[in-house]
C-alpha cells in the first residue's frame, strides 16, 4: 500500500469507549486495503498476559508485553491498533520507548470518570465503590491524563463516527496513509 506501519495507541478510562472507536477507526482501514491487527484485554490479558493482575508493577508488565508484540506487527507491516488503560504517563513514555517515537501515535479517549461510571457497562465500577475490586483505575488506582496526545478526543461532545472521522483525518493529513 506505499504506507509505513504504525501503532495508534487509544488510552482512557475503563468504559470510555476505546474499544468502540478502534475497532471503527480498523473498519475504515480495511476498507482502505490496509491491513490491521487490534490489540486490546480480550486478546492479551488471556493469552500471552495470562496471570497479570493491576498492580501498579503488573500493568507496567503488561504494557511492556504488549508494546514489544505491537513492535513485533510494526516490522511485520501491519498498522497495529491497541487499546489499554495505559494510566500512567510513564507506562506510555515506556511503551513509546520500545515502539519508537516516530511509529507510535496516541489517542487519549477522554470521557469524565462520572461519564464512564454512568455507564457502567459491565458493572466494574459498582463493584470497585463497593471494595469487591481492588485498584480500578479512577476510584483507587491512578489515571494519568495524556498533556500532548497526538489526537484528542472528548467523548461528551463527539459522536463515535465523528471520533473514528478525527482519527482517520489525522492519518491522511500526517501521509501516514
Ligand atoms: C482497570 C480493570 C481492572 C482494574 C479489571 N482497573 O472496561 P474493561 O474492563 O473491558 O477495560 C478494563 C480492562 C483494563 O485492562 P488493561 O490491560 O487495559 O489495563 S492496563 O493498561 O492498566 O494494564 C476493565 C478491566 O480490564 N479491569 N480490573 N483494577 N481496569
Amino acid at each position: 500500500n506505499g504506507h509505513e506501519s504504525f501503532v495508534l495507541w487509544f488510552t482512557g478510562l475503563s468504559g470510555s469507549g476505546k474499544s468502540t472507536i478502534a475497532n471503527k477507526v480498523e473498519e475504515e482501514l480495511f476498507y482502505k486495503g490496509i491491513t490491521t491487527y487490534a490489540l486490546d484485554g480480550d486478546n492479551i490479558r488471556s493469552g500471552i498476559n495470562k496471570g497479570l493482575g493491576f498492580t501498579k508493577e503488573d500493568r507496567l508488565e503488561n504494557l511492556r508485553r504488549i508494546a514489544e508484540v505491537a513492535k513485533l506487527f510494526v516490522d511485520a507491516g501491519v498498522v497495529t491498533l491497541a487499546a489499554f488503560v495505559s494510566p500512567l504517563i510513564s507506562d506510555r513514555e515506556q511503551v513509546k520507548q520500545i515502539v519508537g517515537e516516530n511509529d507510535i501515535i496516541e489517542v487519549f479517549v477522554d470521557t469524565p470518570l462520572e461519564e464512564c461510571e454512568r455507564r457502567d457497562v459491565k458493572g466494574l465500577y459498582k463493584k470497585a465503590r463497593a471494595g469487591e475490586i481492588k485498584n480500578f483505575t479512577g476510584i483507587d488506582a491512578p489515571y494519568e491524563a495524556p498533556k500532548n496526545p497526538e489526537i484528542h478526543i472528548k467523548t461528551k461532545q463527539t459522536k463515535v463516527e465523528e471520533a473514528v472521522q478525527i482519527v482517520i483525518n489525522y492519518l491522511e493529513e500526517t501521509h501516514r496513509i
